[in-house]
C-alpha cells in the first residue's frame, strides 16, 4: 500500500481549488489510486452548515475540516482538501491536528485581479458592494502561505496543467 496524506490546497475564492481538486481526484483515480475530495464550500452545505466567516467561524470550519481529513487519511484514503483557510495560525492548526508527516501544503495562487476578472459566481461584485461582508481578499485578509509544499500559479497555468503537476506531486510523495 502507499503512505497516505492530506492534500491542503489553500488560496482565495476563484483561485481554482475546487476545479483542480475535482481533476486531480479523477486522475488519480484512473491509476488506481483512491482519493476524496472535502471541499469548503461543500461542507458549509452539511457539516459546516452553523458557520459563517468571521474570524473565529473559520477557524473553526478549518478545524472540522482537518479532523475528518485525519479520520479518511487513517482509512486510507487520500483526502484532498479544497478550502480558502486564509489565515496562517489555521492552516498550522490543521497541519498539527493532521500531524505533519500527513500534511501536503499546496498554494493554488492567482492575483486577486484575475480572481475577481474571472468571478464565477459573482461574489467579488456583491463583496465590492457591500452586500457580502468579510470577503476574503476584499474586506478580509488572505494570508499567503509562506513555505508551502507546492504553489500553483493558476493565473498562467491551466487547469490541465496545474492538475497534472499536483497529480505527479501526490505520485511522488506517496511512492516515496
Ligand atoms: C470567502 C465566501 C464568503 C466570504 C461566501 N469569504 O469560491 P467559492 O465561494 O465557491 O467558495 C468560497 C466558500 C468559502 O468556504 P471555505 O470553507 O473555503 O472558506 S474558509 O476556509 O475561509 O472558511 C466562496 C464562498 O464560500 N463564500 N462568502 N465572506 N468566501
Amino acid at each position: 500500500g502507499h503512505k497516505s496524506l492530506v492534500i491542503w490546497l489553500t488560496g482565495l475564492s476563484g483561485s481554482g481549488k475546487s476545479t483542480i481538486g475535482n481533476h486531480v481526484e479523477q486522475q488519480l483515480y484512473q491509476e488506481g489510486i483512491h482519493s476524496f475530495l472535502l471541499d469548503g464550500d461543500d461542507m458549509r452545505q452539511g457539516i459546516n452548515k452553523d458557520l459563517g466567516f468571521k474570524r473565529e467561524d473559520r477557524t473553526e470550519n478549518t478545524r472540522r475540516i482537518a479532523e475528518i481529513a485525519t479520520v479518511l487519511n487513517q482509512a486510507g484514503i487520500i483526502a484532498i482538501v479544497s478550502t480558502i483557510s486564509p489565515f496562517k495560525e489555521d492552516r498550522e492548526m490543521a497541519k498539527n491536528i493532521i500531524s505533519k508527516d500527513y500534511y501536503s501544503e499546496v498554494y493554488i495562487k492567482c492575483s486577486l485581479e484575475e480572481c475577481e476578472r474571472r468571478d464565477p459566481k459573482g461574489l467579488y461584485q456583491k463583496a465590492k458592494s457591500g452586500e457580502i461582508k468579510q470577503f476574503t481578499g476584499v474586506s478580509q485578509p488572505y494570508q499567503e502561505p509562506e513555505d508551502p509544499d507546492l504553489i500553483l500559479d493558476t493565473t498562467y497555468l491551466s487547469v490541465q496543467k496545474s492538475s497534472h503537476h499536483l497529480t505527479n506531486y501526490i505520485k511522488s510523495q506517496i511512492e516515496g
